[in-house]
Parts: C-alpha cells; structure tokens; sequence
C-alpha cells in the first residue's frame, strides 16, 4: 500500500511531467523521498535524447544520498539503452529501496523495469494514480499500443441532427463559446482531418485561432484524404503546417502512415463522408458533438452515410462528458467495441 507521503509524491510528479514537451517520447516526472517521506529531489523529462525523469531526479542527490529511498514515478522505470540508458539500472545503482510508479510502459522495448528492479530486491508497487497518469500521456500510449493515431471525430448539428441547411449552406451554427472550445482542441492535436469534399466545398483554413482570427501557437498539420484534386488556391495551401495529402479512401491505411510519422492525435473536421466511414470502419476513439439550439428541417445529416440498416447494427456509444457552452450542449462519447 502506498503511503500518504507518496500519493502526494505522485501527484506532485505528475505535475512536473507537464512541464516536458508532448512529443515522441511519453511526458514523465520522478519524486525522490526520504524513508520519512520527505521530498529530496524531483526531475522530468525534456525530450528525446534528454535523461529520463529518474535519473534528473536522482542527479539533484549527492553520491550516496539515493541509498535508502522511494522513488515515486508516473511511468514504469525503462528497461531499455535507448537513447539513455536503462532507469531501472540507475535506480538499482543508486541503492533505491522501493519504487512506486503509476502505470506500465507499453512499449515492448522499455518495459520489463520492474521485474528487473524486483529481482536486485527493491519493493515495487505499480498503479498508484493509474488513471491520471494515462490520461496525461493517453495519445502517446495510444500509438504505442496500436501504431495509429488517437482519432477524434467532431462535428456539429442542429437540434434535428442536420449538418447543413437546405442549400448546402453549413458554417456557424453553434456560438461562439462553442468555436473557442473547437479552436482550442485544434491547437492540442497533431493533425486535422478533413475530406476533399470539405475543403472543396468550404475552402477551410483548419487552422487553430483565438477568437480575433490570430493563430494560436500550437498548429496541427492539415490531412487531406479523398481522391479529388484540391486547387492550388486552396486556404488548406496557407496552412503554417505543409498539409498532407492521401488520394486514397483507405483510412486505416491513412492512420498507419501519420502512426509511422509519430502522430499521436488527429482531430477530424469533416464532413459527413469522412466521418461517417471513419465511425463505421471502427477507426474513431472519440466522438465530440456540438448541438446547437437551432432547426434546420430536411437536410443533410450529421453522419448520413453511417450505414446502419436496422435497430441492432446501432453503433453504441459510452457517455464521457455532457456540458454546457453558452447554448450550445457539448457531447464527448466514446464508441463501444464489442
Ligand atoms: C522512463 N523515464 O522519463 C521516460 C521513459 O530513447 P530513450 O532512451 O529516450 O527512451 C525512450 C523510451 O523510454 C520511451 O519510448 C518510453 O518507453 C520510455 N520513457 N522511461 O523510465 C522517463 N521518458
Ligand atoms: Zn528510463
């Protein structure tokens, strides 16, 4: 059982791992405490090529000052000579007399750390903070585990889940506390998804701005998928992220491909072609709907073209959050795998 002193520990290094980069390696920060409990040194991760957070933590100690210790971890310590060497090993070095980390590396080649720790007799707890721990590195581990990018499908609708009005017509229908948040969201993902038909239809900019139209600082690149040729004056082409482009409608192929470039998020703009068969190929982790207050009669639906013939090919969803932005209702749901 985790002490008090330690689950402090750990949601203390838990805020030190924010202050690392979100990037190619997992954001992680370390607590040293004294056998008493109290905290003798802390470190996090900057960054491929940077020491792991264990071993910033235990360089802040003098030689022979670890001898004793807890180390209290966000991830399991690596196994691994990467582009460091192993943490696990340094911990052991240094004479650490227990570790407590919160969740499993994921990576075939990085775990095995505390099996390792365990055998040169160190006390190993896993799983202290668990959940907030793989919520703060959920896209990373989530290209990990399956290769591909965390896939978020937005859109918003009227009341009577229409897209667009009669005559196609489609922009703002939700306020605008409703677009800050979708601005917002933009700026936190690594890339955003569009359809050739989108941008041929609303010419977008999928870029991430305040609410004066100045880009945020954060830009995800711009993927294109479909096999329509988009015109060189398209505002896609002004994007501050040279976009990418996929003649294809294989989308898992397309998600394999942003996996390989380290993409670990991809926010999906439209329009209902593409996310229609993103949702209907499996290939969505998360919804995200804005329902504004508004009718717009008999037009083109949100996801029209989900394909689902009859009662029991529904497609289930598991309610994450319901909020309220200015009129407008925010809806996160994750689709249900069966
Ligand atoms: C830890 N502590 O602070 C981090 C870990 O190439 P390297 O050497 O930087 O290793 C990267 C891998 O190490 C990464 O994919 C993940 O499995 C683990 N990250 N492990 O013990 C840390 N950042
Ligand atoms: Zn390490």
């Amino acid at each position: 059982m985790a002490s008090a002193a330690e689950t402090d520990a750990m949601r203390r290094a838990l805020r030190l791992a924010r202050n690392g980069p979100r990037g190619l390696n997992p954001q992680v920060g370390a607590v040293i405490l004294s056998p008493s409990g109290v905290v003798l040194a802390e470190g996090f991760h900057r960054g491929a090529g940077t020491p792991h957070a264990e071993v910033d933590a235990l360089s802040q100690l003098h030689p022979g000052e670890a001898r004793g210790t807890t180390a209290v971890v966000t991830l399991e310590p690596c196994n691994h000579t990467g582009r460091t060497g192993p943490c696990a090993v340094a911990l052991l070095e240094a004479g650490v007399a227990r570790v407590v980390y919160a969740l499993d590396d994921p990576t075939d080649a990085a775990a095995g750390g505390a099996a390792r720790l365990r055998a040169g007799g160190v006390d190993v707890e896993a799983g202290l903070e668990r959940e907030s721990a793989e919520e703060l590195i959920r896209d990373w581990v989530h290209l990990q585990r399956t290769g591909r990018p965390r896939v978020t499908v937005k859109w918003a609708q009227s009341l009577d889940g229409r897209a667009a009005a009669a005559d196609g017509t489609s922009q703002w229908i939700t306020g605008s506390a409703a677009r800050r948040d979708v601005h917002v969201r933009r700026a936190a993902a690594d890339a955003i998804l569009a359809g050739t038909g989108t941008v041929l239809a609303d010419d977008p900019a999928l870029t991430a701005r305040d609410a004066d139209g100045t880009l945020l600082e954060q830009q995800p690149v711009p993927v294109i998928v479909g096999e329509t040729r988009v015109p060189e004056d398209a505002a896609v082409h002004r994007h501050p992220k040279t976009p990418l482009f996929f003649a294809t409608h294989d989308l898992a192929a397309v998600l394999d491909d942003l996996g390989t470039r380290g993409i670990q998020s991809v926010f999906v703009e439209g329009g209902p072609t593409l996310e229609s068969a993103l949702l209907r190929e499996g290939l969505a982790d998360e919804v995200l709907m804005y329902v504004a207050p508004v009718l717009l009669g008999g037009s083109r639906l949100a996801l029209g073209e989900l394909g689902v013939p009859s009662i029991t090919a529904a497609r289930r969803l598991e309610v994450a959050s319901i909020d309220v932005l200015g009129d407008d209702i925010r809806v996160v749901a994750r689709p249900v795998h069966d």
